[in-house]
């Protein structure tokens, strides 16, 4: 039988890692798009690796970028794809209010120079597409829990543009008879996900405050609420999805909801410390040690640890997302497997091996840099 080929853009990132991996280990032959870089950019990755020279190589990684429509072009054709998984984007909300034209170029444009590329090459009948399409369509909520009907609202530059490829999927589909869906997936996480997006931040954050490495952490709006779910069990979903007679777009969510407060909680309570929230406006909430543990050495009873910072507000907000998979369960027997709980254990079991080894690093007298964005 021969081997089922897919192209995935942003193999780079969290998702790309997880579903490039999740692909080999179904024998397919997986092609990944990597921006060039000044340095090396592809450690989410570096396990899978495998040198040019190799022979019959399952990893084949192409220089490209989502803004350039000649390279997908000449990537697609020399490749050919099955399936093609569009990962690739300026993925975090609140720096598309600083880039938003370079935001709509990438994620909105890019979709479709895809979708173009696969009509341009005769591909149609061939190419599968996948487009990373995010519960922040519904930004503004106009229904609780959002699902496939619920009306879209974006709310940032990011899911404007978001909803442009969405759209532009759905028409490729209906005008050309492409296989392409969208997966709506809801707030995903994993140790491999970017540090500055809030989970990962409060992970590495607390941990480092756990090992001395910083004080405190500075957040934004600790109120908002998401549904969390594991970036592995997602990256299934967006394969099931293109595995089917018939293509569609599926919400992929938990259906359970916390807040970034709940999050901060739940992070310091797996170090084995308990903290309270003190303070009545906003900006002056903080959270403070109640019940230390006299393994984590940078947190004492009354420590202040997390405080907010204004800075990290973003113009509009989305303050509610929650999901409703109901219909990934009812066609694709689709279930997340792995719990909140569980999440958050794992994001800080890792974190915490790497704020260990830098602690170790720092006391050897060399400078690690630490940034706080
Ligand atoms: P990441 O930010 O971790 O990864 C984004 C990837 O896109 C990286 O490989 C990045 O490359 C690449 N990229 C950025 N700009 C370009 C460009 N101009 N041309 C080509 N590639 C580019 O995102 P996630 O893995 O978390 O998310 C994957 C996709 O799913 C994104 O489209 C995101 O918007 C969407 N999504 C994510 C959700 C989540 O909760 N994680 C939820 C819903 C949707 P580099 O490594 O060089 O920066
Ligand atoms: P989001 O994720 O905007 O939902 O987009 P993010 O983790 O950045 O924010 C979630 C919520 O936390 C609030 N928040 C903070 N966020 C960050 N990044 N930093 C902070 O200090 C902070 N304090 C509070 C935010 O205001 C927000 O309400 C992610 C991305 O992966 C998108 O690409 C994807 O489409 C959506 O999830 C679904």
């Amino acid at each position: 039988m021969t081997r089922k080929v897919a192209l995935i853009t942003g193999i780079t990132g969290q998702d790309g890692a997880y579903l490039a991996r999740f692909l080999l280990e179904k024998d397919y032959i997986v092609h990944g798009i990597k921006r060039r870089a000044s340095s090396f950019n592809t450690d989410r990755i570096d396990d899978l690796y495998q040198d040019p020279h190799t022979k019959n190589r399952n990893l084949v990684l192409h220089y490209g970028d989502l803004s350039d429509t000649s390279n997908l072009v000449r990537i697609i054709q020399e490749c050919q794809p099955d399936e093609i998984y569009n990962l690739g984007a300026q993925s975090h909300v609140a720096v598309s209010f600083e880039s938003p034209e370079y935001t709509a170029d990438v994620d909105a444009l890019g979709a479709l120079r895809i979708l173009e590329a696969i009509r341009i090459l005769g591909l149609e009948k061939k190419t599968r597409f996948y487009q990373a399409s995010t519960s922040e369509l519904y930004g503004l909520v106009q229904e609780i829990p959002q699902k496939e009907t619920t009306p879209f609202y974006p709310r940032s530059p990011y899911a404007v543009a978001k909803q442009f490829a969405f759209w532009m999927t759905v028409n490729y589909r209906e005008a050309y008879g492409i296989y392409g869906c969208n997966g709506i997936l809801f707030n995903h996480e994993s140790p491999l996900r970017g540090e500055t997006f809030v989970t990962r931040k409060i992970t590495r954050g607390l941990t480092r405050i756990a090992v001395g490495l910083q004080d405190c952490l500075y957040m934004g709006n600790m109120n908002a609420l998401r549904d969390w779910g594991h970036a592995r069990d997602y990256v299934e979903m967006q394969w099931l999805m293109l595995q089917q007679e018939t293509p569609t777009d599926y919400v992929i969510a938990t259906g359970r909801q916390y807040s970034v407060r709940q999050f901060i909680e739940n992070s310091a309570k797996e170090l084995g410390v308990t903290i309270e929230w003190r303070g009545e406006a906003e900006e002056e909430v903080c959270a403070v040690v109640s019940v230390e543990n006299a393994a984590v050495t940078g947190m004492k009873a009354g420590d202040i640890i997390v405080r907010v910072d204004p800075r990290y507000y973003r113009p509009t907000e989305v303050e509610t997302l929650l999901g409703d998979p109901s219909k990934a369960k009812h066609d694709l027997g689709w279930e997340p497997k792995i719990s909140f709980e569980e999440l958050v254990a794992e994001m800080i079991r890792e974190d915490l091996k790497l704020a260990q080894r830098d602690a170790l690093v720092e006391k050897s007298g060399y400078k690690i840099m630490s940034y706080h964005e």
